[in-house]
């Protein structure tokens, strides 16, 4: 990409042109770069951005830059009312990479009559700014999930039953954030449709919505992430058909399942079954002592799993445990709202 014939440009005003649009174009791709750099810690897409940013650099003619004060630029400081509206990192994003991909286009319209090799730069980087802008939302939609799962103690998680939609509501309204759908027997078509009424009801109170096993699941059904077990689709198939917004949530319950899964770019992991569980009665227990051991050194998000209940609960975070998923206490009983808040209330309480 680096520029060695050009014809110097006999037209001020386009020089003009090209010269204010290099300066957005690059000003756009600093806001970019910066977010990719300090909002979502991405060293290979700064590296890019700054790339791009140091072509046009070297692409900034002095004949461009002398071209500036000549005219009097009778719109100077005009600004719209929408960049008031820009308040959050996704708009930002957002806006910045369409005031970049304008700015280029502008330039390879009015470089081409005089520098036909500028011209081609910008029209390549164009297209490049397209898939990024749709990578760094995809990173951004993740980096908020990752929030919702660190920020949250409690998980629950479905089991098949007809009232499974009024549980998960009562769920949802006493103050759980992180559901995921387990269907273990019936159709794909009631699968999913099931899985869209959840993913329905967790919008509606701003939690996180996963699906169990099934990748196609998550897709068709738009879910905020995946949690699979180890016979399912491994991590990385997992992240290659779902990109990078989704959250995966791995089960794991050895040291090597466990290094493996962190290596490989999980966001939570699911450890258990803490204790002997009618939910998965071909488990054995793994018992206190041996979480405790496996997750001493995880800095990932983990979730204790497996016959926790209202009356075990204290116990286990008495014991370091930070994070519960639990399916049978909630979804059987009698008010999982109060049983939710009474839960949360627990595990809010200073040791
Ligand atoms: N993984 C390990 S134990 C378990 C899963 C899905 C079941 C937990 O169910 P319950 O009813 O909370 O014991
Ligand atoms: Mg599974």
């Amino acid at each position: 990409m680096q520029n060695s014939q050009r014809r110097e440009p006999d037209d001020l005003q386009i020089s003009q042109i090209i010269d204010a649009n290099l300066d957005r174009a690059r000003e756009g791709l600093r806001v970019l770069e910066d977010w990719a750099r300090f909002g979502l810690g991405l060293e290979n897409y700064v590296i890019k951005i700054k790339n791009f940013r140091q072509i046009l650099g070297k692409n900034h003619l002095e004949v461009y830059k002398k071209s500036r004060n000549h005219i009097e630029d009778q719109c100077k400081g005009v600004s719209h009312v929408e960049q008031n509206n820009r308040k959050s990192p996704k708009k930002i994003i957002s806006s910045n990479a369409a005031r970049v991909q304008e700015a280029l286009r502008v330039i390879e319209e009015f470089s081409r009559i005089n520098n036909k090799e500028l011209s081609k730069i910008a029209s390549e980087i164009r297209y490049e700014i397209y898939t990024l802008e749709v990578e760094l939302l995809n990173f951004n939609t993740r980096k908020k999930s990752e929030k919702i799962i660190r920020d949250n103690v409690l998980y629950a998680i479905t089991d098949q039953k007809s009232n499974v939609l009024e549980k998960i509501e009562d769920i949802l309204i006493g103050g759980v954030k992180l559901i995921q759908h387990r269907f273990k027997t019936g159709t794909d078509k009631n699968r999913l449709e099931e899985a869209i009424k959840i993913k329905n009801l967790c919008k509606k109170y701003n939690a996180l919505f996963i699906v169990n096993d099934r990748v196609d699941i998550a897709l068709a059904s738009d879910a905020d992430g995946i949690h699979l077990g180890q016979n399912d689709l491994d991590l990385k198939t997992a992240r290659k058909l779902l990109g990078n917004s989704k959250i995966i949530g791995i089960s794991a319950n050895n040291e090597i399942d466990i290094s493996t899964s962190i290596k490989d770019g999980c966001d939570y992991i699911g450890i258990g079954p803490v204790f002997k569980t009618s939910t998965k009665k071909d488990k054995e227990p793994l018992g206190l002592e041996k979480i405790k051991f496996l997750t001493k050194d995880i800095k990932i998000p983990w979730f204790a799993i497996g016959g926790i209940n209202k009356k075990n609960i204290s116990f286990l975070k008495n014991n370091g445990i930070s994070k519960f998923a639990m399916v049978s206490e909630l979804m059987n009983s009698e008010d999982p709202k109060e049983e939710a808040i009474m839960i949360l209330k627990e595990l809010s309480h200073e040791n």
